[in-house]
């Protein structure tokens, strides 16, 4: 058995590489040392995975800014709007694609799968050429293969390629990527000729999207695909890799065809593929690449269970190699970095580095007998005792709460109808009131603010005054603007899952724990550690200081329990739902504080509940159910004059329609600018019976709707929505966005508002 992975980190121990892509735009650094510091940060990630006793490493699965837009430039298919600049600079075309121009827009970016990593979409259409250049797969290749290393490259497999492109703008939009297979196979086939000519002995694609509910049509598509690249004479071994669940109905597919590998995910989430291996008789006389420690979240791994895992595999393959479920990309760098976190707490903890070493102890263990590993494991069972041990793990207060919790505790106690009375005579708001989403621009001299904070530049005293200027300055804007339900503008945040894990028992956070979100930009998701607790409010007093400075309702602002998992690293030694409920417990508290200190509308926002629905649809009841529980949970508790309100982004959520109006919020605002209102009509095509404010504004971009647009939209939301439970407000939060443009187009809203509300009153 040996040990590999499939993609490691790609910004450096210390973001060196966002810092040179960055630079590079800005003119600052050349392409030339960006490209060697690239190189640089290749050759140091190879070399401490040999080092750490990985015996083949990846190639390829580095990227300036995303490997499916890679694979885009590796198969010839870039749009035709970006040719120009493709052809002018491979660089600069490059990332024109990713970011676009002041005169082209860039490729749409979207959620890679269930992760918090983003892609840019393939744009394709029946018009669409193929033509393969190798060139990055072979440069990095050669690369490795220069430093004495045995290397695989990694690549996007052909089908995961097409099931995540779209049509081309321009393109019928129910135009079927999969029927370019014919076309993408000979590529392929080119770029594997010129991997083998370069040295590769093995190479891995990448084949993800056979993890999902997969039609008849789509699995035979790639059953024809893997018959058709195993038919190939001159090529190396191919590994065909799957990875964030269990494969199912694609397994016999993948099986049977003449690959000489697979890669399979055996972490709990796909352990049907253990079984399912099993019924399909094994791979004899084939590779199989056992990913059984789990690529995507940061504990330890529990070494003995692996190496039982392993040892039944053994029989069900020619060859048992060991690695990760899935890309190291997901996890921070090294848990060994972080020195604010207790070192019993981190001895639980397990970042790329840690993995790389559990990996190749696992393939030493399997190869040459667990004797040869007795520390490691003696050292692996105490860590994990600790864990369970550890009251951090286990606070009985917070489980006898979560035990305790009723049906009734997630229930308003009166219906939409009686609720939504009380509240119009609670907060007197006219027709079609407005609002914004929470945050507002969140300045340079806030973050300066936060981090002379934190050198101790300032004091604690100092920064609240700055806030304070700040929440004065949002709210007088505001009551200026003529906006009927007012936010302090959460100039105090940091992120907005970070700045509620900081405060709650139970959570870590991490010093460098980056994980790549999209592009150049990082997040650092906190760790949901142990049982969670709230010592004391978290946003009250800032609230509060707002509603002071005004007559009008401001809205309390939290984020929701299934954000709060969504992008944090959860506990993996109970069920979701229960770490959910406790977070949910949490809110709830702060709901009730925020409700006592007079606050008569609060928003939960849950960015990611539609992000966050299970890969299969046969587990999305299961992860709705306790998805909308929490939320209600955190929720519920309050009078029947307080509003309830939430917050989505992203337009495509008609499948989760039913689960929206289950969380029985009063009021939801999505995004709705980009889509002219689909939404609202989707809402109104379920029937669904409470307020709503598909956004008037795109906050995306720095343009300013004018009122005649945004009063245009409003009139296509009231096709759908009565106008008694019509809001008007902007998609998403202000936070990105300059003053200038916020500004204007915040008048410009509550003018269309203004101006339809005449309309109605004429009519
Ligand atoms: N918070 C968290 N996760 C998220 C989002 C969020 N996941 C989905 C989506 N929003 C991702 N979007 C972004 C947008 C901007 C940045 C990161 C992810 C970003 N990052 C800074 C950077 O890389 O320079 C660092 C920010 C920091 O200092 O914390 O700008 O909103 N948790
Ligand atoms: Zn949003």
């Amino acid at each position: 058995a040996r040990a590999t992975v499939y993609g490691y980190p790609r910004q450096g121990e210390n973001r060196e590489l966002k810092k040179a892509i960055e630079g590079y735009w800005k003119g600052r650094v050349t392409a030339d040392a960006l490209r060697a510091t690239a190189a640089e940060l290749r050759a140091g990630n190879w070399r401490q995975l040999a080092e750490a006793g990985v015996h083949e490493v990846p190639t390829g699965d580095f990227s300036y800014y995303d490997q499916v837009l890679d694979t885009t430039v590796m198969v010839g298919a870039v749009p035709a709007r970006h040719r120009e600049a493709v052809a002018a600079d491979a660089l600069d075309g490059y990332f024109a694609m990713a970011r676009g121009t002041q005169e082209v827009a860039p490729l749409e970016m979207t959620k890679w799968f269930d992760t918090n990593y983003h892609y840019l979409v393939p744009e394709l259409g029946p018009d669409t050429v193929f033509t393969a250049d190798s060139a990055k797969q072979v440069a990095e290749l050669t690369e490795a293969l220069a430093l004495g290393l045995t290397a695989r490259p990694v690549l996007v497999g052909p089908i995961t390629y097409l099931l995540l492109a779209k049509p081309a703008p321009g393109v019928a939009a129910d135009f079927d990527p999969l029927t370019l297979l014919d076309r993408l196979l000979p590529v392929y086939a080119e770029v594997l000729g010129d991997l083998r000519a370069a040295g590769a002995e093995w190479v891995q694609l990448d084949e993800p999207a056979l993890v999902q509910d997969r039609s008849p049509a789509e699995l035979n598509a790639a059953e024809r695909a893997y018959r058709d690249l195993g038919a190939l004479t001159d090529r190396p071994r191919l590994l065909v890799a799957s990875y964030f669940d269990r494969l199912g109905k694609a397994l016999p597919v993948l099986a049977k065809a003449p690959v000489e590998g697979l890669a399979l995910d055996f972490t709990e989430a796909a352990a049907a593929n253990l079984e399912a291996l099993a019924a399909v008789g094994g791979l004899p006389g084939k590779r199989l690449v056992a990913g059984v420690v789990n690529g995507r979240n940061i504990w330890v791994n529990d070494l003995e269970k692996s190496l039982a895992t392993l040892g039944t595999l053994l029989g069900l393959a020619e060859r048992v190699d060991v690695s990760a479920s899935c890309s190291l990309l997901h996890v921070p760098i090294d848990a060994a970095a972080e020195r604010d976190i207790d070192p019993h707490i981190l001895r639980w903890l397990a970042f790329a580095r840690q993995k790389t070493a559990e990996i190749a102890t696992l393939a030493r263990g399997l190869a040459q007998g667990t004797d040869t590993i007795a520390g490691e494991l003696a050292a692996n069972r105490a860590a994990l005792a600790s864990r369970a041990g550890s009251p951090i793990t286990r606070d009985p207060a917070v489980r006898d709460r979560a035990a305790a919790v009723t049906d009734a505790d997630a229930r308003r106690s009166q219906p939409y109808a009686e609720r939504s009375a009380a509240q119009r005579a609670h907060l007197g708001l006219p027709q079609l009131p407005t609002t914004t989403i929470g945050s507002f621009p969140q300045t340079g001299e806030l973050r300066t603010a936060r981090a002379d904070l934190r050198a101790g530049r300032i004091d604690a005293a100092g920064y609240e005054e700055r806030i304070k200027a700040e929440i004065q300055e949002v709210l007088s804007f505001q009551e200026k603007a003529g906006l009927d339900v007012l936010v302090h503008g959460e100039p105090e945040r940091n992120d907005m899952v970070q700045y509620f894990a900081e405060q709650l028992t139970g959570y870590l956070a991490t010093q460098h724990g980056w994980v790549q979100s999209y592009g150049t930009r990082y997040v650092r998701p906190p760790i949901l550690a142990g049982d969670i607790s709230r010592p004391e409010p978290m946003t009250v007093r800032w609230t509060s200081y707002a509603q002071s400075l005004t007559a009008r309702p401001v809205k309390g602002m939290l984020t929701g329990p299934v954000t709060m998992l969504a992008w944090s690293f959860v506990r993996d030694d109970q069920p979701l739902g229960d770490t959910a409920r406790q977070v949910a417990l949490a809110l709830r508290d702060e709901v009730a504080d925020l409700e006592a200190a007079g606050t008569s509308v609060i928003q939960v926002d849950e960015p990611a509940l539609r992000e966050t629905l299970p890969l299969r649809a046969a587990d999305h009841a299961a992860y709705l159910a306790w998805a909308t529980e929490a939320f209600r949970l955190t929720t519920a508790g309050v009078r029947p004059d307080t509003q309830v309100h939430t917050h989505m982004c992203y337009a495509e959520f008609g499948d989760i329609v039913r689960a929206i109006d289950d969380l029985d919020a009063d009021v939801i605002s999505l995004e709705a600018a980009r889509s002219h209102m689909q939404v609202a009509r989707e809402l109104a095509a379920h029937g669904y019976p409470r307020e709503a404010g598909p956004g008037v504004y795109d906050i995306h971009s720095p343009r300013v709707p004018s009122a005649e647009e945004a009063a245009a939209l409003l009139r296509t939301g009231l096709e759908a929505i009565p106008a008694e439970r019509l809001w008007v407000n902007p998609d998403c939060g202000l936070k990105t966005r300059g003053w200038p443009e916020t500004r204007a187009s915040l008048e410009n809203l509550v003018a269309a508002a203004r101006t339809v509300r005449g309309e109605l009153a004429g009519s």
